[in-house]
């Protein structure tokens, strides 16, 4: 092999797994109560196994390659040995192990307990429904603030708990936020609950983490670390509906009328549709379709043209619009803020 490519190797083995704990979607390193516990358990754990690893490592190689004197009999034959003794050390061996294991089960079941009771006080309720290939996400009311949906975004207060509801309509998915807490899956016809809490503020990223069709890899969803205040005002602008005398002034609104209100909700106008996500304030979110694409006007563009090129086999078809209609819609779509 030449060199270079020796080298290259050598650089990604080297480099990958400390590269790894910095990707957002790793789990080696975690941002808050509910999956910092996880994360120590993992290494603590692998530190053990490693451990014990490199220790019957060390004793199988001492076994291979100590040399004992073979017992030779008077005239010089080798005598046969019944029992060399030693079931000691398999007594001994079995003793630690077990300890071991017992500890680690302690510490296991620990940890779960640690993560998966919801804190008594949390700062928001939320529902996420997984949908193939989607997540709605509806925001409980509160007395600050009316509840509402959204999609493929979640925004939290740092340092406080959200409490997370998931349900399924169709098949089975799961919600995993790495950084934020552990997987949970979403089972059809079951209600499972668990929270996240941000000890950082910042943008955290989330998977489907179940195999749940065509479209699974595009399945993602953003989870949004900000300040109280600031959480506070978002809830506020996404609670509002939108400004439907605005928008029935512009030019694409009865397009949009017709060609998407069957799927799409825009809250304060006629646009009731729930097969696809809320669209009241799509225009703020960060990705269009579930992580698909960045959202900008050329992405907005292309995926209302072509959402079947763009994320083949999802629930939202080719609408076949002309071009001036398309640019109308976008247009107005993006003045959904
Ligand atoms: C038959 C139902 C249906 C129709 C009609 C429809 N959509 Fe959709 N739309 C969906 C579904 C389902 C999704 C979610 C796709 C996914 O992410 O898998 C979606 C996603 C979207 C998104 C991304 C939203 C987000 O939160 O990321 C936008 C924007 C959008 N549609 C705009 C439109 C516009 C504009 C029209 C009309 C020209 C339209 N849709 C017509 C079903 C529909
Ligand atoms: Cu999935």
């Amino acid at each position: 092999m030449p060199r270079p490519r020796l080298t290259a190797i050598a650089f990604v083995v080297a480099v990958a797994p400390v590269a790894g704990i910095a990707t957002p979607l790793s789990y080696l390193r975690t941002y808050g109560p509910a999956a910092d516990p996880i994360t120590t358990l993992g290494w603590g754990l692998g530190l053990i196994a490693s451990f014990v690893c490199a220790i019957v490592g060390v004793l199988l190689l001492a076994a291979i390659f100590r040399s004992r004197p073979e017992p030779l009999d008077a005239a010089g034959r080798p005598v046969l040995q019944r029992d060399a003794g030693g079931m000691q050390f398999v007594y001994v061996g079995v003793g630690l192990s077990a300890i071991v294991l017992f500890a680690a089960t302690v510490w296991t079941l620990i940890t779960l307990s640690a993560v998966a009771a919801v804190p008594n006080t949390v700062a928001a309720g939320i529902h996420v429904v997984g949908h193939q290939w989607w997540w709605e996400v509806r925001y409980e009311g509160t007395t600050r603030s009316p509840g509402f949906t959204t999609a493929n975004e979640i925004h939290v207060p740092v340092g406080a708990p959200v409490r997370v509801e998931v349900t399924s309509p169709d098949v089975i998915h799961s919600f995993w936020v790495p950084q934020l807490g552990g997987k949970l899956d979403v089972v059809p016809g079951q209600r499972n609950v668990t929270w996240l809490e941000a000890a950082q503020a910042g943008v955290y990223q989330g998977r489907c983490a179940e195999y749940c069709g065509l479209q699974h890899a595009h399945m993602a969803l953003t989870v949004v670390a900000v300040p109280a205040e600031q959480f506070e005002a978002w809830l506020a602008r996404e609670a509002a509906d939108a400004d439907a005398q605005a928008l029935g002034a512009l030019p694409g609104a009865a397009n949009f009328e017709a060609r998407c209100a069957a799927c799409h909700t825009v809250r304060g106008t006629t646009a009731h549709g729930i097969v696809g996500p809320d669209l009241t304030h799509v225009a703020t979110r960060r990705t269009l379709a579930a992580g698909t694409l960045p959202n900008d006007r050329v992405n907005l563009v292309r995926w209302i043209a072509a959402p079947q090129d763009l994320k083949p086999g999802c629930r939202m078809p080719r609408l076949g619009l002309p071009a001036d209609e398309l640019d109308r819609v976008a247009a107005y779509v993006e003045r959904l803020h």
